[in-house]
């Protein structure tokens, strides 16, 4: 009772009676230790794979996700094809954006559903967290609710309207948002300013919102509209020295003048001396991120990393981010090179989706990300090995199945791509599937190698039975096994053979086929 859980659940393998079970065993338990834990609290962005400090460094979020006097972004997002946008995530995201704020423009010409749509294929095409620019309250509820991570809610004014609207759904979805520092009109005032933000703040808290959860925004307009940038710096200094995390619209600043990088650029400059702790801003300007750079090292004495892109592997990033027009493209490139289809398989494509393994095992990725890649191969696996047919390319048939009792085949999904990838001809025939079914697919398609994946202690013995029966029904056939809960000794017992993971598969299969020759 000491490990101070404060929920209990299980996970596959449990039913409905075993966790009533626990809820009856546990009936007026307190959680006695987890009462106790000190909670520390911290302005977090996430999006579902990673996450973002505001408090550590100064907060690059990317302003190109913005239609706004972008015709093929515009139409492309109008029509609800993402591919542009996505390709202006991706960019961003190499530059070293840490948030990406994502901007409708005009947003009558978007629906509930296409918002949604777009911040799903966002989330899966960049890691950084994204900032919901969004004015029109549906449309913000709709992003906010499928987005899964915690957002910045870019942004509510500080009047009791607007407050009162967007405070409660900061509340229901979490994330942080931004306080522009101004009710119904923008004050000249500085301390003015300041004082919107203030009452906002004291509105939040009585919502239970605490001051971590918001960012301000001191307001930057464009000079050419006659805007005086000393009440935004006197603003930005006011903020900071109430310790409020600060953000603004850098780009703003330079609308309609010549040599915008450097004003945008100065600005700047000047801004993170009085304080500012973040910016939307062009992360591709390299006059713009080259003086942030300079101006973090003299404002902390410390060098500012990760606004200098990182050189990535373009086919992994685009199985990466599920772009399979662009792998289609890369695939074709190497085809018409003179590649032959399995050659483009095996040393292009399968070759990147071991990197992708790689990334994984290193813990930059997550499961998710291997599956989506996965997704993102299949069918440019499928056509080469269409054009492969009749070359005498393959190398043998493999029937995988994971057996009856478990429900999850990520592993043996993965196994079936790198095998196709190999050149094996792979029948799949799914999760959760009795021994008898696989009997009578292994008659039918008469395969090299049958191999099993098993995932929990209480399916393992499956492995054995379905050998055994397929043994009983006179079938010669070598059969294989992986999964979470098998092990060497376990394959050894069960006379079968055993891999430890994907590529271990593919040795493993190679090998089988050599002796089999
Ligand atoms: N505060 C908050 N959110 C904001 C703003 C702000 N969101 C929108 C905007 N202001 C910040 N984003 C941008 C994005 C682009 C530009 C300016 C601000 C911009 N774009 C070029 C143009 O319109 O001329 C086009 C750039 C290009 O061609 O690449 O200037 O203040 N909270």
């Amino acid at each position: 009772m000491e490990a101070g859980a404060s929920l209990i659940g299980g996970c596959c393998g449990t039913n409905p009676e075993y966790i009533r079970t626990i809820a009856a065993m546990l009936r007026g338990v307190a959680p006695a230790s987890a009462r106790r834990r000190e909670t520390t609290r911290r302005p977090l962005l996430a999006s579902r794979t990673s996450v973002h400090d505001m408090s550590k460094g100064f907060s690059v979020i990317g302003e190109r996700i913005n239609p706004t006097g972008k015709k093929l972004l515009r139409e492309s997002m109008r029509a609800g094809e993402w591919g542009v946008m996505l390709d202006e995530a991706s960019a961003q995201a190499r530059e070293g954006s840490h948030v990406l704020d994502v901007n409708f423009g005009v947003e009558k010409f978007f629906s509930e559903q296409s918002v949604r749509d777009a911040f799903i294929a966002l989330d899966r095409a960049a890691p950084q967290p994204l900032s919901i620019d969004v004015q029109s309250l549906d449309l913000m509820e709709a992003a906010m609710s499928e987005y899964p991570g915690r957002p910045l809610i870019n942004s509510s004014a500080c009047d009791e309207k607007s407050l009162s609207q967007k405070l409660p759904l900061l509340k229901k979805y979490g994330g942080m948002m931004i306080l522009l520092a101004m009710k119904s009109d923008i004050s000249n005032d500085p301390s003015e300013r300041l004082e919107a933000v203030e009452g906002a703040l004291d509105h939040a808290e009585r919502l239970g919102l605490t001051r971590d959860r918001f960012v301000v925004d001191p307001l930057v307009l464009s000079l050419g509209a006659g805007f005086d940038h000393r009440i935004t710096l006197e603003t930005i200094r006011l903020c900071s020295e109430k310790g409020l995390y600060t953000t603004v619209g850098l780009s703003n600043l330079s609308h309609g003048m010549p040599n915008r990088s450097g004003i945008n650029a100065a600005f700047l400059s000047m801004a993170m001396d009085a304080g500012l702790s973040g910016a939307i801003m062009n992360s591709g300007d390299n006059v713009v991120t080259q003086t942030l750079f300079g101006a973090a090292l003299l404002k902390t004495g410390k060098l500012e990393d990760g606004v200098t892109g990182e050189e990535t592997d373009p086919l992994v990033e685009a199985l990466l981010s599920g772009r399979s027009k662009v792998v289609d493209a890369m695939v074709d490139e190497k085809l018409s090179s003179g590649a032959s289809p399995i050659e483009v398989s095996q040393d292009f494509l399968g070759e990147a989706m071991e990197r992708v393994g790689g990334l994984y095992e290193a813990k930059k990725i997550f499961l998710p990300h291997i599956l989506f890649a996965a997704e993102t191969a299949f069918p440019v696996f499928d056509r080469l090995n269409a054009m492969m047919t009749g070359d005498g390319a393959c190398r043998g048939r493999v029937l995988l199945a994971t057996v009856e009792g478990d429900i999850h085949d990520i592993g043996k999904n993965i196994v079936a791509t790198v095998l196709r990838a190999g050149g094996f001809d792979v029948i799949d025939i799914g999760k959760n599937v009795p021994a008898e079914k696989i009997v009578k697919c292994a008659r039918e398609h008469a395969p090299d190698i049958v191999g099993l994946s098993a995932m929990m202690t209480t399916t393992v013995g499956r492995v054995s039975e379905v050998a055994e029966s397929l043994r009983d029904a006179g079938l010669k056939v070598t059969v294989i096994s992986g999964g979470a809960s098998m092990n060497a000794e376990l394959a050894d017992m069960y006379g079968v053979g055993y891999a430890d993971n994907s590529s271990g598969a593919l040795t493993l299969c190679k090998e089988l086929m050599d002796k089999a020759c």
